[in-house]
C-alpha cells in the first residue's frame, strides 16, 4: 500500500517537478523503501550494537579470493579499495565510486550478516567544532563506538616512516595498536599500502588537522557551483594546495587510515565516507534539476584520460558487478536506496 502511495505520488510529481522527471529519464530503479543512514552519536546503544556486530561478523566470514593474503569478507572489500586506489582517486569517479563501494558494504552487512540497519556516518564538526579535536568524539568510544587512539610511540612517523615528508607534518600521538573496542582484537592482513602483513589496527590521532574538518569548511565546500570544484574542494591534497574534508579525516584518524590503499583496514573508514557521501548528497540537493546528474573530471591520473560521463561503468572487482555513474547518482533509487537524516 505505502508503495502504491508512493508510486501514485511520483506520478502527479513528474507533472510538476523537473526532479522527478529527470529521475524518469534516467530511468531509475523505484526503491520498495529506502535505508536511514544517521549519525553515529544519533544511533541508540541497540543500533550501534548492531552495526558493530555486523561488521564483526564480516570479519568472521571467509575471504571469496580476490586477493590471496585476504583472510576474510571484511578484507576483501579492503583488497578491491587496494586494488584499484590508483583508478579511484583524484579523479572524477572519486565520489561515484566512493558511493557504490559503500552501498556495497552495506548490501553485503545486510545478506551476509543479517543486518537490518543501515551505514552509520560520522559527522566531523560535531566534534572538532566544540573540541577542536577528534579525542572525545563518541565515535572512538571504547565502549559504545570504534575504540580510540592507537598506543603512544614516540616520533611516529607512519609505518614507512616518510610522514614528514608531507606538507605540515607535525607527529601524531598515537600510532601503535588500537588497544579498546570491538576491533582490538581483530588481525588484518593486507596493508599498510599494497603490502600484505599481519598486523593490529592502528591509529594516530592528530588535532592539529582537526581544522579541516571544521562546519565552516563543510560551507566551503558545499557552497561550489559546480561538481568540478566541488570534488577537488571536498578531496583535497594533492590537487589542493591544502587539506580538504576527505584527506582531512584521513589523516585526523591517522595510521590505518592515513594509507591511500589500505584505509578500509579501519572499519571508521566507511562512516568518514558515509559523511562524505552525505555532504555530496547535500550540495546536490541545493540544486537538484542542475546538480543530481552532474559529474566531471579526467577519467585517470595519468594521460590519455577522457572526460568522465554518466556512462562511465565503476569497477567492484569480484565484490559487485559494474554499475554505470548514471545509476549511483541518486541515493533514493535503486541500487542505493537510502537516506541521510
Ligand atoms: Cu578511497
Amino acid at each position: 500500500m505505502l508503495g502504491r502511495i508512493h508510486r501514485l505520488a511520483c506520478v502527479c510529481f513528474v507533472l510538476l517537478s523537473p526532479t522527478v522527471l529527470l529521475l524518469a529519464q534516467a530511468g531509475a530503479g523505484f526503491c520498495p523503501s529506502l535505508g536511514t543512514r544517521q549519525e553515529w552519536r544519533d544511533l541508540t546503544k541497540g543500533q550501534k550494537d548492531q552495526y558493530i556486530s555486523a561488521v564483526k561478523c564480516l570479519q568472521a566470514l571467509p575471504a571469496t579470493g580476490l586477493v590471496k593474503a585476504a583472510r576474510t569478507r571484511f578484507d576483501d572489500f579492503q583488497a578491491a579499495h587496494i586494488n584499484l586506489t590508483d583508478e579511484i582517486h583524484l579523479v572524477g569517479q572519486f565520489l561515484p565510486w566512493h558511493r557504490r563501494f559503500l552501498n556495497v558494504f552495506e548490501e553485503t552487512l545486510r545478506s551476509e550478516c543479517a543486518f537490518k540497519g543501515a551505514i552509520p556516518y560520522w559527522d566531523w564538526s560535531r566534534d572538532v567544532d566544540v573540541f577542536n579535536s577528534i579525542n572525545n568524539s563518541p565515535v572512538f568510544d571504547p565502549v559504545t563506538g570504534f575504540g580510540g587512539n592507537g598506543i603512544y610511540i614516540p616520533g611516529y612517523a607512519g609505518p614507512f616512516n616518510n610522514l614528514t615528508n608531507l606538507p605540515g607534518w607535525v607527529p601524531g600521538t598515537g600510532g601503535g595498536c588500537v588497544p579498546t573496542g570491538p576491533f582490538a582484537s581483530y588481525n588484518l592482513s593486507l596493508g599498510p599500502g599494497t603490502i600484505p602483513t599481519n598486523h593490529c589496527l592502528t591509529r594516530a590521532f592528530n588535532d592539529e588537522y582537526a581544522w579541516a574538518l571544521s562546519s565552516a569548511q563543510i560551507a566551503n565546500t558545499t557552497k561550489q557551483p559546480t561538481f568540478e570544484n566541488f570534488r577537488i574542494e571536498l578531496e583535497g591534497q594533492p590537487i589542493t594546495p591544502t587539506m580538504k574534508l576527505h584527506d582531512g579525516g584521513h589523516f585526523a584518524v591517522g595510521a590505518e587510515m592515513l594509507n591511500t590503499y589500505s584505509s578500509p583496514g579501519d572499519p571508521v573508514f566507511y562512516l568518514h565516507h558515509a559523511n562524505l557521501d552525505r555532504i555530496w548528497w547535500i550540495w546536490q540537493q541545493m540544486d537538484l534539476p542542475e546538480r543530481l546528474f552532474d559529474v566531471s573530471g579526467r577519467s585517470s591520473v595519468d594521460p590519455p584520460f577522457v572526460n568522465i560521463t554518466l556512462a562511465f561503468e565503476l569497477k567492484m572487482l569480484n565484490l559487485a558487478p559494474l554499475v554505470p555513474i548514471r545509476d549511483v547518482m541518486d541515493p533514493r533509487s535503486q541500487p542505493l536506496c537510502y537516506t541521510y537524516i
